[in-house]
């Protein structure tokens, strides 16, 4: 690494001087116009932690489900996970330098904290649909570059698939997109093979974003076994991205997508969100939604597992693999209670964003993790897959599980892998949407956002469930609670916005309304919250 040519690098990419950039739950985010020095910073940091593991990592340039003017990226540690907790900080630091000085300096830093030792790295980098995807790559491959690394531009991708290439490439194993459709097509078919299709196929909703043409490579190659409609799939320049469609509209304002309206009144869809590691499904009834959420999700994958793995030979009975669901505190009261109560499984709550529940689904032998706003995926431990392999081909249950262990991106949440995981699960029972639906009924649910002076002087604690500060919301909140039949609720500030999001749910609509609103004043009066009170 020369400091000279670094140095000039980084003036290249000068900071805005009123941005402010933060690294919120993901990743950054903000207005593409102003993040180009973040993103080459970004590079920077991804060459670092390249070479500090001695493997290869990867950036992705995408902002999800947000509005196509705004961009960001996700950082991909050589595992294929996010970025290590540790390192969020250096992100946060390097981000905010002021000029070119400043940004060397906390590299200095950082490479004398760390001990990352002097060479050359590879960053695999990929992008979405959006219209700044091609200067924002431009100076992710910059930054790793001026650190003397090896960016690999990877081209037009779903965040998922990034995140699966590069826990691939590092594990010695085939890592191009080829092989991505190829593990994920297999495992299906391997999965269902000898069960019926389904009786009429799916609509997918890809909220115009980069799974549109991915999921359709994947369908091509499962049709007809897998009969898939695919709408909102322009996307072309951006056009129409996350706009009254996705998996975050459908799951935060509980209505049908855009081009939805003349679909079958009850016919099986799904909604992808942008980059495509979001899956919700649906139905319609009239012009209402019915959704089947990340937490409906889980408990089929979970019904799923768990029956295959109680076929297995009753050697492995005797000490059986452990199974364990993840979930936040927004998943539905009506969805835990069923995991405990009638799956006799595990559940175990964890605060909000995906490195949080993967972290602990790692726990188990089959640790199934899902956000109710449809982030998640199943992971499998290393001695559970050996066994399985152990077994062989005479156990038609290690088979399946195999089938699925290929078909599941084990990196993080992907759509793609999550349409294929549901569509088994109901084929495997038989089952269309009315049994799946009939499984629990949701309890009526509220949430609403708080705009406040300074978020932060909300804390929390127990995986968010309680208030730590400020002194006084935890009462008001519990005496909210006690007034509402079945009522559960809790605040947490937001990870990506400038708001204390309020959840609520109690037996009836009314009471989930009314204890929702209640919450929020009670967030208002004790934070001083700008704007008039709900
Ligand atoms: C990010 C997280 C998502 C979380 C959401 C919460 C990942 C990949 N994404 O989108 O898991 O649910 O933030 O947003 O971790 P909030 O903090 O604004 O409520
Ligand atoms: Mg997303």
């Amino acid at each position: 690494m020369d400091l000279a040519t670094l140095k000039e690098a980084c003036s290249q990419y000068k900071k805005p001087t009123e941005f402010k950039p933060s690294y919120g739950t993901a990743g950054f985010r903000a207005d593409a116009s102003v993040l180009s020095s973040t993103v080459f910073r970004c590079g920077l940091l991804m060459a670092m932690r390249a070479l500090k593991t001695g493997s290869v990592t990867g950036l992705v340039v995408t902002a999800s489900h947000n509005p196509v003017e705004d961009n960001g990226v996700k950082l991909v540690e050589p595992t294929g996970y996010m970025l290590d907790q540790a390192w969020e900080v250096w992100a946060n630091k390097l981000a905010a330098a002021d000029d070119a000085d400043d940004t060397c300096a906390v590299i200095q830093e950082l490479f004398q904290a760390e001990d990352i030792p002097y060479g050359s790295g590879t960053v695999m980098l990929a992008h979405d649909t959006r219209p700044s995807a091609d200067t924002l790559v431009k100076a992710a491959a910059a930054g790793v570059a001026a650190m003397g690394s090896l960016p690999i531009a990877c081209g037009l991708l779903t965040t998922p698939q990034l995140h699966w290439m590069v826990r691939q490439c590092n594990a010695r194993l085939k890592h191009k997109e080829k092989a991505y459709f190829e593990a994920l097509a297999t495992g299906y078919a391997r999965l269902v093979s000898g069960t019926q299709a389904l009786g009429e196929g799916l609509v997918v909703d890809c909220a115009n974003g980069v799974g549109a043409a991915k999921l359709q490579v994947l369908a091509d190659r499962l049709a007809p076994g897998m009969a898939a409609e695919l709408r909102n799939t322009d996307g072309a320049e951006g056009r129409g991205l996350n706009e009254s469609c996705g998996a975050d509209f459908l799951q935060k304002e509980r209505r049908l997508p855009a081009g939805f309206h003349d679909v079958p009144d009850g016919a099986r869809c799904a909604s992808l969100d942008g980059d495509a590691d979001r899956l919700v499904y649906f139905r319609r009834h009239g012009s209402e939604l019915e959704l089947f959420d990340g937490d409906r999700i889980a408990v089929l994958a979970a019904l799923l597992v768990m029956n295959i793995l109680k076929m297995l030979p009753a050697t492995e009975q005797q000490a059986p693999f452990t199974v364990g669901i993840v979930q936040t505190a927004y998943a539905n009261g009506a969805s835990t209670a069923y995991i405990k109560e009638r799956l006799r499984a595990e559940v175990r709550l964890t605060p909000t964003g995906v490195k949080h529940l993967h972290a602990a689904a790692e726990e188990f032998d089959v640790g199934i993790y899902f956000e109710a706003n449809g982030h998640g995926t199943v992971l499998f431990s290393a001695a559970l897959v050996q066994r399985l392999h152990e077994l062989g081909d005479e156990s038609a249950p290690a088979k399946a599980l195999l089938a699925l262990v290929d078909m599941v991106n084990q990196a993080v949440g992907d759509a793609l892998s999550g349409v294929l995981l549901v569509e088994a699960a109901l084929r495997r029972k038989g089952w269309g949407l009315d049994q799946w639906a009939a499984l629990y009924t949701d309890l009526p649910s509220r949430q609403l956002k708080v705009k406040v002076a300074d978020r932060s002087v909300v804390a929390t604690s127990h995986a968010e469930t309680r208030v730590v500060s400020p002194a006084g919301l935890q009462l008001l909140i519990d005496d909210a609670v006690a007034a509402a039949p079945q009522g559960r609720a809790f605040v947490r500030p937001s990870g990506t916005e400038d708001v204390v999001r309020v959840y609520a749910e109690a037996a009836s609509r009314a009471a989930a309304d009314d204890l929702a609103r209640a919450v929020a004043r009670a967030v208002h009066a004790t934070t001083a919250g700008v704007g008039p009170p709900p």
